[in-house]
C-alpha cells in the first residue's frame, strides 16, 4: 500500500507532489473505538478490514477499546496505547489503522508512541480514492481531497507534514519551509479548482464518445464487504491474459470476463461505498466511482445476511442517480447466500423489472446464474446464419469481419458473396440502427 499515493505518482503527468511515500507491503492492525457500548462492533471492524484490504494491506490483527470518549493526546487510553504497541512490535506491523478521525497531534502522538506509521479513517479512504481514480476528473477531485485534508491538519503541527512530504529520513526544515508549503497548497488547490470547473464541462462529451467502445464494460458497485472483489477474482480467474494489451496493466481492478456464449466484456471492480463517508470525501468518492456510469451494465453487490440490506440497496441507488447513473441497466447480486441458508436463484423483481440473483461469491453456488443474466442484459445472444453481399458491398464486408466472426466466406452461383457469421445481436442492432444496413440472415443450409 502507499499511504497517501497521488494518482498522478501512478502514471499521469507528473506534477508538484505532496504526496510520494515510501511503497511497501504493509502489515497492519486495525483498531476500532466503541464508544457507546455498540453490537455493530464487529461489522465496523469487517469493513474496516476490507477498506484496508482495498488498499493493499495485510490485516494481522483487531483491537478494540472501549471508552466514553477519545483521549485527548493519544485517542486511546494509555494502557491501550502500551497494549497496541506491544502487538505490532509481536506482529511487526508497519502500519496501525485507526477507524475514526485523529487531530493531526494524536496521529503524531500515536505514532512516537507506537513506533510505526498510523493513519486515520480519512486517511486510509484517500488512499483508496487515490488508487481507484481513473479518469482525469477523478483524479484532480482525489488530490484536491488530498490536499484539503493536509491544509487541514498544517495548523497544528508542522512535522506531520514534514514526514508526509518527504518521507523517512527527510527531516528537519524550519518554519520558513512551512510558510512556503502552506502558500504552495493554498496555490495549487485553487489551481485544481478552476481546472476542475473546465473538466466538468468537457466530461459530457468525452463519456459520449467513449460509450462507442467495442467491449461492453460491467461495473460491480456497490457497499465496501458486499463482496465485490471476492466476486471479480470468482468471475475472472478462469482465465488469465497476460498477453492481452489492454489487460497487461497494472490496474488491477479491470479485467476480462468470458461469457457462457464467448463474448469478451470488461469487467470493473470500482470503489466500495463507504458508511459514514466523511463529509470532505463525498465529492472526490463520487467522481471516482463515475466511471461506473460509462459502463453498460451495473452489478449491484448486496450481502443478502446484511440486516440493513435494503436500506444499503436504496443509499446505493440514490447516488447512482447523482452521477447519473441510476437508468443504466443493472443487475441486483444477493451475495453471501450461503450464510442466509437460501438456495441460488435468479428471479424478476416484479415490481422493479429487475433481473436479481442470488449466490455465493465464496461458494461459487449461483455464478453461472449471474454469468448467463449478464449476457442477457447485454444482449449478448448470437445470431448465426448466412449473410449475401453484392460485390459493391466490400466496405460492408469488412465491417463485418471486423465486429465478430466470420465463419466462413465463398461466392455463391450468383456471382454474390456469401458470408456465415455469428454475430451479436447488439452489434446487429447497431448496424441497422447507427449504419442504416438492412442485412437478412438467413439459416445455413445443410
Ligand atoms: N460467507 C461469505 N462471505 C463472503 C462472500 N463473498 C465475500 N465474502 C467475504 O466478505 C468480505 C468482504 O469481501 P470483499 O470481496 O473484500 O468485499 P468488497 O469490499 O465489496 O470488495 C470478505 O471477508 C469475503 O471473504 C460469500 O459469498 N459468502
Ligand atoms: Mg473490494
Amino acid at each position: 500500500m502507499r499511504i497517501l499515493a497521488t494518482p498522478e505518482s501512478r502514471g499521469g503527468a507528473s506534477e508538484l507532489n505532496f504526496f510520494e511515500r515510501p511503497a511497501g507491503g504493509e502489515r497492519a492492525v486495525l483498531v476500532h473505538l466503541d464508544m457507546d457500548g455498540g453490537q455493530d462492533v464487529e461489522l465496523a471492524l469487517d469493513e474496516l478490514q476490507s477498506l484496508a484490504e482495498s488498499a493493499g494491506a495485510d490485516v494481522i490483527d483487531r483491537v478494540v477499546s472501549r471508552r466514553a470518549r477519545p483521549d485527548a493526546r493519544y485517542f486511546l487510553g494509555k494502557g491501550r496505547v502500551e497494549e497496541l504497541a506491544a502487538r505490532v512490535g509481536e506482529g511487526q506491523a508497519d502500519l496501525v489503522l485507526v477507524n475514526h478521525a485523529l487531530s493531526a497531534s494524536q496521529e503524531r502522538n500515536l505514532e512516537k508512541a507506537l513506533g510505526c506509521q498510523v493513519l486515520d479513517r480519512t486517511g486510509l479512504i484517500l488512499d483508496i480514492f487515490a488508487q481507484r481514480a481513473r479518469s482525469h476528473e477523478g483524479k484532480l477531485q482525489v488530490e484536491l481531497a488530498q490536499l484539503r485534508h493536509v491544509a487541514s491538519r498544517l495548523v497544528r503541527g508542522w512535522t506531520h507534514l514534514e514526514r508526509q512530504k518527504g518521507g523517512i529520513g527527510m527531516r528537519g526544515p524550519g518554519e520558513t519551509q512551512l510558510e512556503l508549503d502552506r502558500r504552495m497548497l493554498g496555490v495549487r488547490i485553487k489551481q485544481l479548482e478552476r481546472r476542475l470547473v473546465k473538466v466538468r464541462k468537457q466530461r459530457e462529451q468525452g463519456r459520449q464518445a467513449r460509450r462507442r467502445q467495442e467491449m461492453p464494460t460491467v461495473s460491480l458497485v456497490g457497499y465496501t464487504n458486499a463482496g465485490k472483489s471476492t466476486l471479480f477474482n470468482r468471475l475472472t480467474s478462469a482465465h488469465v491474459y497476460a498477453d492481452d494489451r489492454l489487460f497487461a496493466t497494472l490496474d488491477t481492478t479491470l479485467r476480462r470476463l468470458e461469457l457462457p456464449a464467448g463474448d469478451p466484456v470488461i469487467l470493473a471492480d470500482t470503489v466500495g461505498f463507504i458508511r459514514d463517508l466523511p463529509h470532505q470525501l463525498v465529492a472526490a468518492f463520487h467522481s471516482t466511482l463515475e466511471e461506473a456510469a460509462e459502463s453498460q451494465l451495473l452489478l449491484q453487490v448486496v450481502d443478502a445476511s446484511d440486516p440493513n440490506r435494503d436500506e444499503s440497496i436504496r443509499e446505493v441507488e440514490a447516488v447512482l442517480d447523482e452521477i447519473e447513473a441510476g437508468e443504466l441497466p443493472r443487475i441486483l447480486v444477493y451475495n453471501k447466500v450461503d450464510r442466509t441458508g437460501r438456495a441460488p436463484r435468479r428471479q424478476r423483481n416484479p415490481d422493479t423489472g429487475r433481473d436479481e440473483v442470488w449466490l455465493s461469491a465464496v461458494s461459487g453456488e449461483g455464478l453461472e446464474l449471474l454469468a448467463e443474466a449478464i449476457q442477457d442484459a447485454l444482449g449478448a445472444e448470437r445470431v448465426h446464419g448466412v449473410v449475401h453481399l453484392r460485390p459493391d458491398e466490400g466496405r460492408l464486408r469488412a465491417r463485418l469481419f471486423e465486429l465478430g466472426q466470420v465463419l466462413a466466406e465463398r461466392y455463391d452461383d450468383d456471382g454474390r458473396l456469401q458470408l456465415e457469421i455469428s454475430l451479436r445481436r447488439t452489434d446487429l442492432d447497431r448496424l441497422h440502427d447507427r449504419e442504416g444496413v438492412a442485412l437478412r440472415v438467413e439459416p445455413v443450409s445443410a
